[in-house]
């Protein structure tokens, strides 16, 4: 299992996801996605989904219509683990290519 991240740790982690809040009262890192329709934000969820599944870490999050809110921590250690900055990167990485898609973002 992944071990909690100290502040500092955390602070030197988010620097590599500035698109990314720290949300301390939830132990969690946070944003938001909005996408050209509701098609391409499930079709992105679908994408984090399988990286989640792969890495058997899973994101809290909610869609409406092209709107997608994820929010990382890892429950197992109460908090912020190395494993949340790696998903958020998979995401991070997954939204970009929809800027690719025509009528993309
Ligand atoms: N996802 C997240 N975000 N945090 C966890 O602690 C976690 C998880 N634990 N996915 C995993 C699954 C655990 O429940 C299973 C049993 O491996």
């Amino acid at each position: 299992m992944s071990k909690k991240l100290s502040p500092n740790q955390v602070k030197e982690a988010l620097a590599r996801v500035p698109h990314w809040r720290h949300d301390s009262e939830r132990g969690a890192i946070v944003r938001e996605f909005l996408f050209a329709n509701f098609n391409q934000a499930f079709s992105f969820m679908t994408q984090v989904a399988l990286a989640a599944e792969k890495r058997d870490h899973h994101p809290d999050w909610a869609n409406v219509y092209n709107r997608v809110n994820i929010s990382l921590t890892t429950h197992d250690a109460g908090g912020l683990t190395e494993r949340d900055f790696e998903l958020a990167s998979c995401a991070d990485e997954a939204f970009e290519r929809f800027a690719l898609v025509p009528g993309g973002r």
